[in-house]
Order: C-alpha cells, then sequence, then structure tokens
C-alpha cells in the first residue's frame, strides 16, 4: 500500500519543497515554460514544455531564446502542478553542442510502456546536420529517467518534433524548417520509415512552425502557429488522413494582444473537456523570449470546427476556497478602479497583486470550490496605506455577502483574519469590492 502510495506523498512533499505550481494563467510560475505539450498517460496530464531562462554573460545569447534543458510537470485535475524536474539536459546528450541553449519545443509520447520523448537542439557536429535537429530520450516512466538515443534521427533536419499514433497503430513524426514535414515512424519510434513529405496545402506566406496533430471523430486536424500578420497565431488545418492533403480551416487563437511574437500549443481532452496549452509572456512582459505556459478550454462546433479560443487570466479548473485564490488571475473586473500589478517588478515569479483604488471597484474571480462544510473565517493578504474596508461576496457584485474585512491603516503586507457573515456550500464566483475611496491591495484570498 505504501509503495503505491509513495509517488504521490513524494510529489506532495515536492509541492511543499517549492516545486509547486497553481492554477489559473499562467500555471507554472516558478520559472518560465513555453511551447507546451500536454499529455493524458495513466489518468494523469503530463506537461513537457521547452524553458526559458535569461541569458547573463557565458550562458546563452541575450536577446534571444535561451533554453538549456526540459522540465516535466504533472497534475491530477489541472489546477495543482507538480514539477518533478529537469529530463534532459544539453550537457548530458552526447551529440548535442553543449552550449547551444537551444533546447527547443519537445513532445512526449507513450508506447508499449515507454516513453518517448523528442526534442529540437544544435548537434556538436555539423555533418549530422547544419542546423536544428531531432533527438529521442527513452524512460520506463512518463517522469523519466530519459536515456537519450546516442545519435538524433536520421534524415530529419528541423524543430518542433510532434508525434502521433493513429488507430492502426501507425506513427508519424511531424515537424517544421519553413514548412511542415511528415514521415511514418518505424515501430521502434528511433527511426523514420519512409522519406518525410512537405504539408503543402498550409498557407505559402507567413512563417508555420510548432505542428500538433490529433485525431478527432475520423477528422485529422493539424495545428500549428503561423504569422499570418505581425505576430504567430494559432490555426488549424483538417484532413482524412495523417498526412493529408489537408484544408485550411481557421485560427484557433488570434494573435497576442500584447505582442508575444510566439504561440506554441498542444491540445488534449480530459474528462470529456478539451483544452488549449498555449504560451504568453504573462512574467516578462517586456521581453517575449521568457514565456509561461497557460491553459484554457477548448470547444468544438458540432461540424467538427474548432471554437476560436479567447486568453482568460482564469485559466481552467476549479479553486479550492481552502487554498490561496489569487483574485489578479481574475474572470471580471470593474470597468474602473481595479488593476493588476506585480508584487515586486524586480521579481515577477512572485505574482500579482490586485489593486482596488476607488468606492465601488472590484474584481471576480470564477470557479471557487467552497465545499459542503461550513467555512468559519476568511483570511486577505492585503494593505492598506490609508485604510480601507473590502466586501466579499458570492456570485458578483452585487450577490450576497460572505464577509466585510477592514483592513487597518498601513504600509506592510499584513494577513488579516475575518469572521464570515454567510457560508455558501458549493461553487460560487468570489467578488471582492472595496467600499472605501482609499486604496486597498490584495494579494489573495483564503477561508478557513
Ligand atoms: O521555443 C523556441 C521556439 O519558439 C519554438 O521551437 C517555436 O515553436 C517557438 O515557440
Amino acid at each position: 500500500m505504501l509503495k503505491r502510495k509513495l509517488p504521490y506523498l513524494l510529489a506532495g512533499l515536492a509541492s511543499l519543497l517549492g516545486g509547486a505550481a497553481h492554477a489559473q494563467n499562467p500555471i507554472i510560475t516558478n520559472q518560465f515554460t513555453a511551447d507546451p505539450t500536454a499529455r493524458l498517460f495513466n489518468g494523469r496530464v503530463y506537461l513537457y514544455p521547452s524553458h526559458d531562462i535569461r541569458a547573463t554573460p557565458g550562458r546563452g545569447r541575450a536577446g534571444w531564446f535561451v533554453m538549456e534543458d526540459y522540465h516535466v510537470f504533472s497534475s491530477a485535475n489541472l489546477t495543482d502542478w507538480t514539477d518533478h524536474g529537469v529530463i534532459v539536459t544539453q550537457n548530458k546528450v552526447p551529440w548535442v553542442k553543449p552550449d547551444s541553449y537551444s533546447m527547443w519545443a519537445p513532445d512526449c509520447i507513450a508506447r508499449n510502456g515507454k516513453y518517448y520523448f523528442y526534442f529540437p537542439t544544435t548537434p556538436r557536429d555539423t555533418t549530422i546536420s547544419k542546423g536544428f535537429t531531432i533527438g529521442v530520450a527513452v524512460a520506463d516512466k512518463p517522469t523519466g529517467p530519459f536515456v537519450p538515443q546516442p545519435l538524433p534521427i536520421r534524415g530529419v533536419r528541423g524543430i518542433d518534433p510532434n508525434v502521433f499514433i493513429d488507430h492502426d497503430g501507425q506513427a508519424y513524426l511531424y515537424w517544421s524548417q519553413g514548412n511542415i514535414y511528415g514521415a511514418k515512424l518505424k515501430p521502434n519510434m528511433l527511426e523514420l520509415a519512409a522519406e518525410p513529405v512537405t504539408l503543402g496545402e498550409l498557407p505559402t506566406q507567413g512563417l508555420k512552425e510548432g505542428p500538433f496533430l490529433f485525431e478527432r471523430q475520423g477528422i485529422y486536424y493539424l495545428t500549428y502557429p503561423h504569422v499570418a500578420n505581425k505576430t504567430e497565431r494559432l490555426e488549424y488545418a483538417t484532413s482524412t488522413s495523417p498526412l493529408g492533403p489537408f484544408t485550411v480551416k481557421g485560427v484557433i487563437m488570434d494573435e497576442s494582444p500584447t505582442g508575444c511574437w510566439t504561440n506554441h500549443h498542444s491540445l488534449l481532452e480530459v474528462n470529456k473537456q478539451w483544452y488549449l496549452f498555449y504560451h504568453h509572456n504573462d512574467l516578462s512582459p517586456s521581453f517575449d523570449k521568457n514565456r509561461s505556459v497557460r491553459i484554457d478550454s477548448l470547444f468544438f462546433e458540432p461540424d467538427g470546427a474548432i471554437r476560436k479560443v479567447v486568453p482568460t487570466l482564469r485559466g481552467v479548473g476549479l479553486t479550492d476556497a481552502r487554498q490561496k485564490i489569487q483574485l489578479d488571475r481574475y474572470s471580471r473586473l470593474s470597468p474602473s478602479g481595479a488593476s493588476i500589478a506585480f508584487l515586486d517588478t524586480a521579481n515577477t515569479f512572485q505574482g500579482w497583486k490586485t489593486v482596488l483604488a476607488s468606492p465601488q471597484s472590484w474584481v471576480q474571480y470564477n470557479g471557487v470550490a467552497f465545499g459542503k462544510q461550513a467555512l468559519k473565517t476568511v483570511t486577505l493578504r492585503t494593505l492598506a496605506p490609508a485604510g480601507a474596508t473590502v466586501m466579499l461576496r458570492a456570485d458578483g457584485p452585487n450577490g450576497p455577502v460572505l464577509a466585510q474585512v477592514t483592513v487597518p491603516k498601513g504600509s506592510q503586507w499584513r494577513e488579516l483574519k475575518a469572521p464570515l457573515a454567510a457560508f455558501r456550500p458549493g461553487t460560487h464566483a468570489l467578488c471582492v469590492a472595496a467600499t472605501t475611496a482609499s486604496p486597498v491591495e490584495i494579494d489573495w484570498v483564503r477561508f478557513e
């Protein structure tokens, strides 16, 4: 019994030790993450992103992507994420140029009890490939340890590997290098079984990269970032077979409203709900090569078309009322008086705060699971230089009052506990509103 529970106990311990990340967007807030491939293995979601770091002297090229290794993360509920640490690193793969810092967008897939991790990077020997090529590392578990193959896949030049296994067991590798290419893989998952084909029915103008192919109800969806205008947006094409011909269908997500040049994604169905994993530069608003992974729900129309996904801060999943509720990942903000800011602009990994600066300003956070057992108190991490009063309501700015909290005057953050006026069982939106004219800042709210 203990043996079966041990991985979960260890995962819990890792969370306590600080390897955890939480709900809302971005989902990982202890490091930069990009290019997320999400996979469902044995009922648990595993996330294989790339890992942006900041360039420092002798470590990467300033102003460009700097990526030396990969972490894997997992979650049972899409809300609480565990960082399982580094699985592949540039200086431990024999064929990789150890100072290339070019461990770009990866993928991982399961076959016959093994996990195959595909990653693009630069070889040390240019006779292998003059630029990016794609390698594989193999493990017995989704979290590794992953053992890299001695050489990359022969005959592949490019980035952004993606692997799809069809119902008949045939595996395909997709990648990009100007165009998007696809090829059958041998059953060993390590070699091409045939010459690659160019998936040539896609737009010819503007960069295309990051292919992600999946099948749903007999339709093969080839999804890819494409620069149709200024920056990448996510588009898709469909076919009746994995290598096409494809018909371009539409846009899954528009260009970033704040100018993050890249986007890169994967789609995953979990418990009959589809999700889009993608990235944005939330934790690095002024440098878009330090990105962060997000998740939002995705829906199909009855004819199989993908409904455009509007990015949110709130993300997916319910937030337990007894956890710290980060209101700054809000669902709605009052038309005026409410704003979001970093807690510490010099260390964005500390996250954000909500600032309510006028009476009737409010912030609403949807999907708080209060449960059935009555909660008695609420704690706010808050500060109000001139003192303030806030009202906590269920379901919206005019909903029933849960608590009224008076925040004493002071410029230091404090954790303030107040009794609940009422308890509402079940799942509700939480709305926090200022009732005084002086500004109040809130880091998080938690019910007890
Ligand atoms: O992360 C480096 C590169 O940026 C990826 O390989 C591309 O897909 C783009 O997201």
